[in-house]
């Protein structure tokens, strides 16, 4: 078994579907990443659970005291998280796929858009996921989503998206 990395985003104030999942999952992680929008502060996320918490600020994180973005190694991979609406996230992947290679991070965790995604740039040795909304999701059929990811000692990264029952 790997180690895991949950990854949630764009809860917009909605304390109860983020709680799900963190109840869920938080003896299950390695880490745990927000991708911005949680409407929520610094020390109430990183209070959330024991493991390492990284953290971008949303677009509508008024009262969020932390930085913009974070970025974190593990498992021998580099991780970049943001929230994706500085790096055009609602029109594609391209500003997001520059911004990893500029942060050298092969894996780019990004929300905003509401909706899950997962692509692999392979000549550039990006990965771009996206563990869509877990309040508001925007996919058809809307179903709120998050992402939890495995690394295993291989380098192989699975990720494994998940829908809140
Ligand atoms: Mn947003």
């Amino acid at each position: 078994m790997g180690k895991k990395i949950l990854v949630v985003s764009d809860n917009h104030g909605n304390k109860k579907n983020l709680l799900t999942v963190i109840e869920e999952w938080k003896d299950k992680i390695d880490a745990l990443v927000h991708c911005g929008d949680s409407e929520f502060d610094v020390d109430y996320l990183m209070g959330l659970v024991d493991v390492p918490v990284y953290l971008a600020r949303g677009n509508c994180d008024y009262r969020f005291s932390g930085d913009a973005d974070a970025i974190f190694e593990f498992e021998g991979h580099v991780c970049y998280v943001t929230h994706g609406h500085y790096y055009g996230a609602s029109w594609g992947d391209e500003d997001l796929i520059v911004r990893a290679e500029e942060m050298g991070a092969d894996i780019l965790f990004y929300g905003h858009t509401h909706m899950p995604a997962y692509h692999i740039y392979q000549e550039e040795n990006v990965t771009l996921l996206n563990p869509g909304s877990v309040a508001r999701p925007r996919q058809y059929p809307p179903e709120a989503t998050f992402l939890v990811v495995e690394f295993f000692e291989d380098g192989k990264v699975i990720p494994q998206f998940y829908t809140l029952t």
